[in-house]
């Protein structure tokens, strides 16, 4: 049974999609919308066709399940370009999501019409591709060169009514999106000649005197495409657009299209894509397990994480009653949340309105009594095990039966502190990644006793405030935190053979981080986890911390910085680094860059490999879903994981055998890792 229907009504023809979950342009939806079309063509009664798709949305790209199979045709750019040849004027009719092939379906088309709530993308770039069926030439001549380059290189949607005013879009439609569309039809069914998209050249002349246009784009979105190849590929295409014949044009897109399709970055990106969708998936729990009604939500702590946490929930329009001791912190903590909607107001990314509305969600308390309605409490209490067991056992005491507790711990054990309570049952680590308002990742912490309800209702809540979530075991820093720890110990380490903090950031930046370990530690700050102790100096951090060299927030850290917080290497730094150098007899060494990579990302490769093994991630995509996340490692790597696969697991276990004696006496390699290496197998496919 094909997917695609057809029915008359009238003299219109209307060509239904039925293939749920997102109407992808499968082998079977592509076949059928050409025998439509021929159906269309071949009727004399038939005057106009309208497009339209049943379900959430409008067609939402080609089927990536097929990417990496023979493709069947007729292939998608035919299928396009076989509508834009149809003898009656199509109406493509928007809901949901019209996206990459999607978009393109409707861009050939010879009209567009669509609700208000419709979005309208061309996401490809975020799996390493571009627009393949004909978008990256037609979509600047229907929405103009610079909507297009913007559009095709962030992969970021526009709304419905953005899309009316760029004349993307010919009509928006409040009501019944097939009755008027199919009067829509019927208005066009004689207009002559029957508009081509890709006949247009209106936009294309706009951009032909322009001609700076596209190094102007390069230069202003540069640092923001840095390492990736699919943005450049996008600009390239839609230059050919402006500066070729539309038929040269499509040829000059397919070129680059098969360029990309064929390269890693898009493997990375499109296997990042599913490991996305299955992180939020719990394996193991029983069929009929239900989330728990969350209708209210309590905080405890007003810092910087506390009031983070709390403004996912706000924003989410769930009520938040947030505690602190002293009606000064809490007067801070609730301060700085207003500060921070103000600042997204300003950006226009949310009205004023909207904040107030947020804000008036808040209620601010001194007491943690006056959380003893909520649903799910979450603490946010200074990192020690002990104020955090005082709490849980407070919390024992005042929350209703069924409430979820939560810990927001970074590293602590999960089951202890379930421990402090009568109901481990009901108590689990959210660990959220600073600054909690804007970081997607949240680690969803399993303890030995978490009901299954409970990790279900995290899970359901984590896509309620728009977080990506990961569910980890108990163990020192669950997943991406553990993975930190070679990293940072290998980091150090290597500064005191020889290498420095500017050489190893290199190392990272180029690698793709968006910042190399002491970059990351002078941002977060040095004196995080510091005994606070200036006496006591056994290490190149205890130093630093002891002369107020916390980071880029006391304007010095392992780099000196300016005014405008730019950092410079620094000579002071250097000095502390050649004394522990001295007192500990080492005499530096010129180190590789490989060595670092492999003693840093290599370690952390291990690392990931034993939480596997330990069972501490469910899989390990899980894993690569933390780090891209949580730490910014970059999609077209995949992650640690599928990046370990693409480096070639032999390799990986020859150089931790080849820094073995340098990586410390309790350092193993992970047995998992040794052995799919030996099997030939991979990681994370
Ligand atoms: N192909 C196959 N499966 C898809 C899919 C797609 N394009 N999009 C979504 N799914 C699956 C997804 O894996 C999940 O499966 C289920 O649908 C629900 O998705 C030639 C080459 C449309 C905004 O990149 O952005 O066209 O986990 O959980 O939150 O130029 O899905 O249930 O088994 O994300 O409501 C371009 C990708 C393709 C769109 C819906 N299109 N999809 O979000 O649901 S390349 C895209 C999305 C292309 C042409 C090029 C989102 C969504 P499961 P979901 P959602």
């Amino acid at each position: 049974m094909s997917p695609i229907s057809t029915r008359r009504h009238g003299d219109v023809l209307i060509v239904t999609s039925n293939n749920p979950p997102v109407n992808a342009l499968g082998h079977a939806v592509r076949e059928g919308l050409v025998a439509a079309i021929d159906q269309a063509d071949a009727d004399e009664a038939v005057k106009a066709v309208v497009i339209i798709c049943a379900g959430n949305t409008f067609f939402a790209g080609a089927d990536i399940t097929e990417f990496g199979k023979a493709m069947q045709m007729p292939m998608l750019p035919m299928v396009v370009d076989r509508i834009e040849a149809c003898t009656k004027p199509v109406v493509a009719a928007i809901h949901g999501t019209a996206f990459g092939g999607g978009l393109e379906v409707a861009l050939a088309s010879h009209y567009r019409v669509a609700v208000p709530s419709a979005k309208l993308g061309v996401p490809e770039v975020k799996l390493g591709l571009l627009p393949g069926a004909g978008g990256t030439q037609r979509l600047p001549r229907a929405a103009g060169v610079q909507k297009a380059l913007e559009m095709a290189t962030s992969g970021s949607p526009i709304g419905a009514k953005e899309a009316y005013e760029v004349g993307l879009v010919d009509r928006l439609i409040e009501g019944d999106l097939e009755q008027h569309a199919v009067a829509f039809a019927e208005e066009v069914r004689d207009v002559r000649p029957i508009p081509k998209t890709s006949e247009r050249d209106d936009r294309i002349d706009e951009a032909r005197a322009n001609p700076g246009l596209f190094d102007e784009f390069r230069k202003a979105q540069a640092r923001k495409f840095r390492g990736f190849d699919a943005p450049e590929a996008n600009i390239k295409a839609i230059e050919a657009a402006v500066a070729k014949p539309y038929a040269e044009g499509v040829q000059t897109e397919r070129q680059l299209f098969m360029q990309l399709m064929s390269g890693t970055q898009a493997k990375a990106q499109q296997y990042f894509f599913f490991a996305e969708r299955k992180a939020a998936k719990i394996d193991g729990l029983p069929e009929e397990t239900r989330a728990r009604d969350i209708r209210k939500v309590g905080v405890i702590g007003a810092g910087t994480m506390g009031g983070g946490i709390s403004m996912n929930f706000l924003s989410a329009g769930i009520p938040v009653t947030i505690v602190e001791q002293q009606q000064e912190a809490l007067d801070r903590g609730t301060g700085v949340m207003r500060k921070n909607y103000e600042a997204t107001a300003a950006k226009g990314r949310m009205s004023a309105e909207q904040v107030d509305q947020a804000m008036g969600l808040l209620t601010p308390s001194l007491s943690l009594d006056d959380l003893s309605d909520c649903d799910l409490i979450i603490e946010a209490v200074f990192e020690n095990m002990d104020v955090k067991k005082e709490v849980f056992g407070k919390l024992d005491r005042i929350a209703k039966p069924g409430a979820i507790l939560a810990s927001n711990t970074s590293y602590l054990n999960v089951d202890e502190i379930a421990a402090s309570t009568s109901r481990p049952q009901d108590v689990l680590g959210l660990h959220f990644f600073s600054p909690a308002n804007i970081m997607k990742l949240l680690e969803i912490v399993r303890g030995a006793n978490t009901a299954p309800d409970v990790l279900v209702t995290a899970m359901g809540l984590a896509k309620k405030i728009r977080k990506v979530a990961v569910v980890a075991g108990v163990c020192y820093g669950f997943i991406g935190n553990r993975m930190l720890i070679p990293r940072q110990t290998q980091a150090m380490q290597l500064l005191l053979e020889g290498a420095t903090p500017e050489q190893i950031d290199r190392v990272h930046v180029e690698f793709g981080m968006p910042m190399g370990p002491f970059q990351m530690a002078d941002l977060a700050g040095v004196d995080i986890g510091w005994h606070r102790d200036p006496n006591r100096i056994e290490n190149i951090r205890d130093a630093l911390c002891a002369i107020d060299r916390w980071g880029q927030k006391k304007g010095a850290g392992f780099y000196d910085y300016d005014d405008r917080r730019r950092p410079s290497p620094s000579p002071k730094v250097q000095e502390i680094i050649d004394g522990f150098r001295a007192n500990a007899g080492v005499t530096a060494r010129e180190i590789s860059d490989q060595e670092i990579v492999e003693r840093t990302l290599y370690t952390m490769v291990n690392e990931g490999a034993k939480i596997l093994e330990e069972g501490m991630a469910q899989r390990a995509s899980d894993i690569d879903v933390v780090w891209v996340y949580g730490y910014g490692w970059p999609v077209y790597r995949g992650g640690p994981m599928f990046w370990a696969d693409t480096e070639g697991l032999p390799k990986i276990v020859e150089g931790l055998k080849r820094q073995q004696p340098r990586l410390g006496s309790d350092f193993t390699i992970s047995e998992l890792l040794a052995g799919k290496a030996e099997a030939g197998e991979k990681l994370a496919r």
